[in-house]
Order: C-alpha cells, then sequence, then structure tokens
C-alpha cells in the first residue's frame, strides 16, 4: 500500500485492495487495451503477484483452480474477445462451487452515448451484452457506471460470490481503473460468514435426529458440496457420532478420509468401488450431504438411491415432509453429531461384504504398457502431498479407483466437464500449494485442448508431473458412441513440452512404451524440481477401464431416450 498511499487512490487499487484482503495472492491475466490500466493498478499492489496465461479460457481454468487451492482467485481479461472466452472456466466455477472473480475491462464510459462503434465488440452501440451475458453464470453481475460506484458495487459482488461460493463478475470501463476513488472499509463487511439461524439449526437436528432414531440402516452420502462448503472436519465428527457406513460420490473423492473405518468406497451405479453400492443400496435411510445427483454421478440415471433421503445442503437442509432454510452445513453436522445415538449396522454388514483388496500384478520392466500398469505406478507415487488432478476421460476412471493415502488431495471437475480442464487448474493450483507435488492424469484428446498452459508452468518453473495417457484418440466418447470424430491427430508430446522450453526453460518431456520406460520416467519426473515433466504413456487404443465401458453403455442410452409428450402426430 505504500506506493498508492502516496499518490491519488483509484478504482483499480480498491479493487488490488479488496482481492488482497479477501485472500487473493495471484491473479490470472490476458492484457487488452480495454484492462491496461487496471492491470498496472492490481500489478502495484504488494500483495498481488500477477500471473500472465497463454489464453482466456486457460486464464479462466487457472483461476479455478487456484480457487480449488486457495478459496477464491480473479481472473481479469479484457472485453468480448477475452472475456467471451473466460465464460468457460466461470462456467466451470458456478457448476464446481468456487468464488472465482471475472474482471473485465469495458468501453470508455462515453462511448455508448456517442454510439461509437469500438474495436473487440459485436460491431453495435449496445455494450451491455456482456454483462447481461455474465449474469447467467456468477451469482453476482456488476458493470461500474461510475468512480463512486465502485466500493459498493465490488463489495457486493465479492460478499456474494463468497458466501454462495459461487463465481461473480465485475465490468470495469478502460477510463475508470484510474479514476480517484475511496478507500475500503473494513473487510470484515464482505468476509464475515452468515451464520444459521439458531431456531431452524435446532429444529433441523432435532427432526435429524428423531428421523434417524427411527431407522435400522442409516448410511451417509458425500457428495461434492460437503467439501465446498468446508466441512470435512464436522463430516467427520458427525460420521463418527453416528458410527455408520459412510460412501461418497465420484466427484467427492478425498473429501472423507479413504484410510478411516468408515469409509466404504466411492458409490457411483455399477462401477461403484469397494462394494459402496451394496452398502447404499441396502441403507433404510440416506443422509446425503453435499450430494449432486446428476446423468453421470447416477451412471445416466440407473443409481438414483430409491429411498427418501435427508439432504445437507450447503445452506439449507431438506428432509422427506420438511424444510429448513438457513442452516449451514458445518454447524448443522456439528450439532446433530451431539443429538443422533450411535448405529453401527451399516459397518457390521460391510464387513463382510469388504472385497478382499485386488491382486495387482507387476510387469515385467520390458512388457508393452498397459493402462492398469499405469494405475500401479502411480498409486506408488502418491503421498500425503500429493494432490491429483484427473481430466475428463478414462483418467476420471483410473482416477477413482486408486486409493488416497492420507493427506492427499484429489480434484476431478465432474460437473462442468471440460476436456483440458486439468492442465491450466493445475497450473493455478500448484502456485499457490508449492509444498505439495501435483500430479495430473490426462488423456491425449484433452491435453490438446489447453496444451499452451504447460508453457506457464515453464516461465513460472512450476515443478507439475503430467501423466499423459496417449491412446490415440477420444475413448470414453468411443464408449458413449462411436464414429470417425472420435479419432484425432497424433502429436509428439513429450517433444512438444519440450519446444516450449526455447533458450531458458526447464520442461521435460518423456516417453514410456514399456513398464520400465515408465518406472525410469516417474523417478525422473520426481527429482526435477526446475518445471514440468510430461511423461507420454502410450498404450494400445482398446485398453482402457471395463469401468469406462460400463458406465458409457448406461449414459449412451440415457442419451437417447426418446422425446416424451410427441403429439399424435409425429
Ligand atoms: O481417456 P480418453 O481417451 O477418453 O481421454 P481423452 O483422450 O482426453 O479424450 C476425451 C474425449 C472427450 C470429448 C471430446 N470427452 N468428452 N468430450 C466432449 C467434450 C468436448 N469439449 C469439451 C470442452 N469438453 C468435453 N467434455
Ligand atoms: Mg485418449
Amino acid at each position: 500500500m505504500v506506493a498508492q498511499q502516496q499518490g491519488k487512490f483509484t478504482v483499480g487499487d480498491y479493487l488490488a485492495e479488496r482481492l488482497a484482503q479477501v485472500g487473493v495472492r495471484h491473479h490470472f491475466v490476458v492484457p487488452g487495451d480495454y484492462n491496461l490500466i487496471l492491470l498496472d493498478k492490481l500489478q502495484a499492489h504488494p500483495e498481488l503477484k500477477e500471473v500472465g496465461c497463454a489464453n482466456e479460457l486457460n486464464c479462466s481454468l487457472a483461476a479455478e483452480g487456484y480457487a480449488r487451492a486457495n478459496g477464491i482467485s480473479a481472473c481479469v481479461v479484457t472485453y468480448s474477445v477475452g472475456a467471451l472466452s473466460a465464460f468457460n472456466g466461470t462456467g466451470s466455477a458456478y457448476a464446481e462451487n468456487l468464488p472465482l472473480v471475472l474482471i473485465s475491462g469495458s468501453p470508455n464510459t462515453n462511448d455508448p452515448s456517442q454510439y461509437h462503434i469500438l474495436h473487440h465488440t459485436l460491431g453495435h452501440p449496445d455494450y451491455t451484452y456482456q454483462y447481461e451475458m455474465a449474469k447467467k453464470i456468477t451469482c453476482c453481475a456488476v458493470a461500474i457506471p461510475r468512480a463512486i460506484d465502485a466500493p459498493r458495487l465490488i463489495d457486493r459482488a465479492l460478499r456474494a460470490a463468497i458466501l454462495a461460493r459461487k463465481p461473480c463478475y465485475i465490468e470495469i470501463p478502460t477510463n475508470l481503473a484510474g479514476a480517484t476513488c475511496v478507500r475500503p472499509g473494513p473487510i470484515s463487511a464482505i468476509t464475515d460468514p452468515v451464520t444459521s439461524d439458531k431456531n431452524a439449526l435446532e429444529a433441523a437436528a432435532k427432526c435429524a435426529a428423531e428421523y434417524l432414531d427411527g431407522k435400522l440402516k442409516p448410511v451417509i452420502l458425500v457428495g461434492p458440496k460437503a467439501g465446498r462448503a468446508g466441512s470435512e472436519k464436522e463430516l467427520i465428527e458427525f460420521a463418527e457420532a453416528m458410527g455408520c457406513a459412510v460412501a461418497l460420490q465420484p466427484a467427492a473423492k478425498g473429501m472423507f478420509p479413504e484410510d478411516h473405518k468408515q469409509f466404504v468406497g466411492i458409490f457411483w451405479g455399477q462401477v461403484s468401488s469397494d462394494a459402496a453400492d451394496a452398502m447404499v443400496h441396502w441403507a433404510d435411510a440416506m443422509i446425503c450431504v453435499g450430494a449432486v445427483f446428476n446423468d453421470y454421478s447416477t451412471v445416466g440415471w440407473t443409481a438414483v438411491p430409491n429411498i427418501p433421503l435427508m439432504t445437507v445442503d450447503m445452506d439449507h437442509v431438506t428432509f422427506p415432509g420438511a424444510h429448513f432454510s438457513r442452516v449451514r452445513m458445518c454447524e448443522f453436522l456439528s450439532h446433530l453429531a451431539t443429538q443422533v445415538t450411535f448405529n453401527d449396522s451399516t459397518m457390521i454388514e460391510y464387513k463382510r461384504l469388504k472385497p478382499d483388496p485386488p491382486h495387482v500384478h507387476t510387469a515385467e520392466r520390458e512388457e508393452p504398457l498397459s493402462r492398469k500398469e499405469i494405475s500401479r505406478q502411480v498409486q506408488e507415487m502418491l503421498t500425503d502431498k500429493t494432490s491429483l488432478f484427473v481430466d475428463t476421460g478414462d483418467s476420471w476412471f483410473n482416477g477413482i479407483q486408486l486409493k488416497l493415502p492420507p493427506g492427499a488431495k484429489f480434484e476431478i471437475e465432474m460437473q462442468w466437464g471440460h476436456i483440458g480442464w486439468s492442465i491450466p487448474a493445475a497450473f493455478g493450483y500448484a502456485l499457490r500449494h508449492p509444498d505439495r507435488h501435483t500430479i495430473v492424469l490426462v488423456g491425449d484428446g484433452s491435453f490438446q485442448v489447453t496444451a499452451q498452459e504447460v508453457s506457464q508452468m515453464v516461465r513460472f518453473k512450476v515443478p507439475i508431473t503430467i501423466m499423459l495417457i496417449n491412446n490415440r484418440g477420444y475413448t470414453i466418447e468411443v464408449e458413449i458412441h462411436d464414429g470417425s470424430y472420435n479419432k484425432i491427430k497424433n502429436w509428439d508430446y513429450a517433444m512438444l513440452v519440450e519446444a516450449f522450453n526455447s533458450t531458458d526453460g526447464h520442461a521435460k518431456g518423456l516417453l514410456a512404451n514399456t513398464a520400465g520406460e515408465l518406472a525410469d520416467a516417474i523417478k525422473v519426473a520426481e527429482s526435477h524440481k526446475e518445471g514440468p515433466t510430461l511423461i507420454e504413456c502410450t498404450i494400445d487404443q482398446d485398453d482402457c477401464s471395463k469401468e469406462l465401458i460400463t458406465w458409457g453403455h448406461y449414459v449412451a442410452a440415457a442419451n437417447a431416450r426418446p422425446p416424451r409428450n410427441m403429439s399424435v402426430q409425429e
């Protein structure tokens, strides 16, 4: 703040100060003439580090990943040509419940009233379209019309994002970023959490305790919103008070410790792990904590639980026959933990059902590389310091099957499902967590979408290990519906990432065709700290998990349901 205190304080300074106060330490940017003054102001803040990205799609996805690590992130782009690309990662943040602050420069405030046609726009002088579009994919969108409005609107957007765990949008005209502005008031006005309504909390906990008392076989099903609500600790407290089985949805993997004795696996219908589906289907009461039932998590609607659900969401609780608003998940779980009766009947049953650990075959060094051997070797890489990113494709299924050691983190983007997400998202995440070892499992098709962002890993010397599984195409799509469109042009991936080095970079690109080559490459990756290591793992085109095949069949069937309510003429 020293430099800013000496000169005039501006709208850009206000935004910078607020971002720093809410905990942003890196902001992701692509410059353009509508945001350059703003970028100067953000750059001048001593607590913010600017991180340039190769394009706005990657910029928004890097911010999405940063929000996973940091709780909140910022992505700064230029008008239209930039923002419309950044809408994609903003959509991801919305779908995945992450507070991402999308900031866009916009036209000079004098231009609309003069009906000026401007560059980077649709070519007509209505410049409200971007703001109108942003409203649909954020929980709060603001366009700053005058400097005097900036504090109020910036604060409103930030508070909304933090409370809702959703993205917000702030549009700043190019001639307002440097305009004089008052200094911000106390940050607690923005960051103070909303607590539960006391009466609603009491009533919901009482109702839940009574409801559960009448049940013989309760099971807890954890969904991705449990982690986003920051309720991991309270979840353990509640689960231990209950003593019952705890199953996780795939997108919630890592949100409850896998070495906990009540963990019974990932519930994913036909492709569940560790007999989690047997437990879920046996239950007579299901406490869904932050669960999301979509077509993917229910395997094409074949795995929707068929008993009434008790739903604990981020800010409300619903039972068959009752609803309680403004009950925060964390508070509810820890309060309920003091009210429930211990009932471990589902754990007694699970002990009888629990499958023996599978025998894992270790391939000979010279054996051609297989999917199973990659999984075996990746499993050995996992430690308490690992953060594992798995991208759309068979990487989802391979990742879900791995056993997470205590402390290991798992990141998946299953609601939005943008192929290539993992590369920029892991980059953003790793900047915030340099102490962790970030590993990415990504398919060849996904990698081709966002490959440029490896060059930022090179530039910022981020030692991410990328396991690129090259099966020469879009296998997940093949399993849902095949066609020539699922074939892609092969690349020399290992050589490509070394091209990003130019004269000063330290990326390593390695090729593994055999089990032995993969083991050697992993050793190199683990000792390489000066930049990313990409290991291209080549496998046969038909070598995919049986879980992907099964899941693909059901999702295809769900996609192909004929239209209902057709008129008789049709
Ligand atoms: O393991 P594998 O071969 O399935 O993974 P790979 O090679 O990464 O292929 C992924 C194929 C894929 C597509 C094309 N999965 N989903 N899609 C549809 C899709 C298209 N565009 C975006 C941005 N996201 C998508 N999920
Ligand atoms: Mg592939």
